[in-house]
């Protein structure tokens, strides 16, 4: 094991969105505080017709390590991440964690996560890698996961095999440097559009297996409108990565031969 390369974690906030998440989110929150106790919650809610506010209010009045984020509506998940991104970094957390409020993401995972985050820049909870599992997944779920991931790897030629994954952790100045104020992703493009962005900026990216767990209360906010925002967008990332990489190479006949 390398030597921490990194300033060590002392401040974490583990930001988590919610829209109509008002029987989950306690569960969440409870365990977060239970598996890292050090740690900060910011619930960031989208006003939430079925009243998650208030429950988050409720937990936040009861606990100062539980903070609450009320956005004035429903903007998708990306929105609200980088809403939290820039209250955290304000706040001078160095260390963000990303997490679903249904139950997907095991607060047991965290501290895994975050040893992994002592030489990383950002950390991936993984299903697809050795070790990683996905329970209680129909078939054609796991297909567009699969196929998507598969997609956006080939494509980009990127080496990561969750970049859809949506539990994961950042380091303060790896988010200060990958530039969020272009992110225009909404939905969970959000996610392969902020891998993106890391690998490209040359950060440190590792994955560490997690068992994803599907949420057995409440409502999936997935779509097909969702998905069509990823497609499309990864899409264009793709090609415009690879016209570059072909300009690249004809501006350097000399280097022909690497190819
Ligand atoms: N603040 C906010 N949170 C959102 C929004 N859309 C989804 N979320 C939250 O993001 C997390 C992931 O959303 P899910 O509905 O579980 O999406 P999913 O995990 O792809 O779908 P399932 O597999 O069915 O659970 C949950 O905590 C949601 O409450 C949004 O527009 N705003
Ligand atoms: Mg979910």
């Amino acid at each position: 094991m390398p030597e921490p390369d990194r300033a060590p974690i002392q401040r974490v906030a583990v930001l988590i969105p919610t829209y109509n998440e008002r029987e989950t989110l306690p569960v969440a929150v409870r365990g977060v505080r239970a598996a890292l106790p050090e740690a900060d919650v910011v619930v960031l809610d989208d006003a939430s017709p079925d009243g998650t506010g208030d429950v988050a209010d409720e937990l936040a009045a009861a606990d100062p390590q539980v903070h609450v984020l009320h956005r004035t509506r429903k903007e998708g998940l990306g929105a609200a991440y980088l809403a939290g991104f820039r209250w955290a970094l304000e706040a001078g957390y160095d260390t963000l964690v990303e997490m679903d409020a249904d139950g997907s993401h095991r607060p047991e995972h965290l501290p895994a996560l975050l040893n992994a985050a002592e030489h990383a820049d950002l950390v991936i909870g993984s299903r697809w890698v050795r070790g990683g599992r996905v329970v209680n997944w129909p078939l054609h779920r796991k297909a567009l996961s699969v196929g998507g991931n598969l997609y956006v790897k080939v494509l980009l030629g990127m080496p990561v095999n969750d970049a859809t994954a949506g539990y994961r952790v950042y380091r303060a100045d790896a988010l200060r440097a990958m530039g969020l104020d272009d992110v225009a992703s909404q939905g969970y493009c959000f996610q392969a559009d902020l891998t993106w962005r890391a690998v490209r900026g040359g950060l440190t990216v590792v994955e560490v297996p997690i068992t994803f767990v599907e949420r057995e209360v409440g409502q999936s906010k997935m779509s097909p409108d969702v998905a069509t925002e990823s497609l499309r967008r990864i899409t264009g990332w793709g090609v415009r990565h690879r016209a570059a990489q072909l300009r690249d190479a004809a501006a350097r006949p000399e280097r022909w031969h690497d190819l």
